[in-house]
């Protein structure tokens, strides 16, 4: 059996469905910019970049841009975006992540945060959930994007675990990827159908114990 000294968590779709806030703020910029924007359009965001998902974004539309427009619209949709997060209350965390974390620290596993987002200490704050993480890393932290490992290999690195020894919980299949490339286990929230290459995938966290860090 392996010994998991260390989970790391995505956050978006994991603790907290921040998908639907991102959702409506790059609706309001497609209705701006005169084009539709559905809710199945914004699955291809879930887990990209910022401006990745902008660049997404116009190519649905039909759009091209220059780098300065682009930087005013991500621009705009973050703010539009931020208004939403900073109204977020811990009724919103998904349910049982609260006592899966409870139990991490009470069994002396280390806590990480791996998310692609420049805003999850606004998150964090507005959940109350700061005190359960040794370690945030997220987009303001690493320059590449998942799939690419950087995220879960800093968050291994400033919690002082090797990777074999980590697990990662994620919803997106470019972060089941990056957890993998890390050397890591990988365990999927959702569908089975959808997170093939995760170790297990579970569909959340309301019964979670310890007994799924087991492999
Ligand atoms: P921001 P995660 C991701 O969060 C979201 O899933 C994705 O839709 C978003 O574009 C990305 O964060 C960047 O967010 O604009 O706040 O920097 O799933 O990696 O926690
Ligand atoms: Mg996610």
């Amino acid at each position: 059996m392996v010994n998991i000294k260390a989970c790391l968590f995505d956050l978006d779709g994991v603790i907290v469905d921040t998908a639907k806030y991102h959702y409506l703020a790059w609706k309001r910029l497609a209705d701006e910019l005169g084009f539709q924007f559905t809710e199945e359009d914004n699955e291809r965001l879930k887990g990209v970049s910022r401006m990745a998902s902008l660049d997404i974004l116009l190519s649905i539309g039909g759009i091209a841009a220059s780098d300065e427009e682009k930087e005013e619209m991500a621009a705009k949709k973050n703010q539009w975006y931020v208004d939403y997060i900073t109204k977020l209350k811990e009724d919103e965390i998904l349910p049982g992540v609260k006592e899966f974390l409870t139990t991490l620290r009470n069994n002396d596993i280390k806590i990480a945060l791996g998310s692609a987002s420049k805003n999850s200490m606004i998150i964090l704050e507005n959940l109350k959930l700061v005190p359960y993480f040794d370690a945030i890393v997220d987009g303001n932290k690493v320059s590449k994007a998942k799939p690419d490992p950087e995220v879960f290999l800093l968050g291994a690195k400033e919690l002082g675990v090797s990777p074999s020894a980590c697990v990662v919980f994620e919803d997106a299949e470019a972060g089941i990827e990056a957890a993998k490339r890390a050397g890591m286990r990988a365990i999927g929230i959702g569908e089975p159908s959808i997170l093939k290459e995760a170790d297990k995938v579970v569909p959340g966290f309301q019964e979670a114990s310890l007994k799924v860090l087991e492999f």
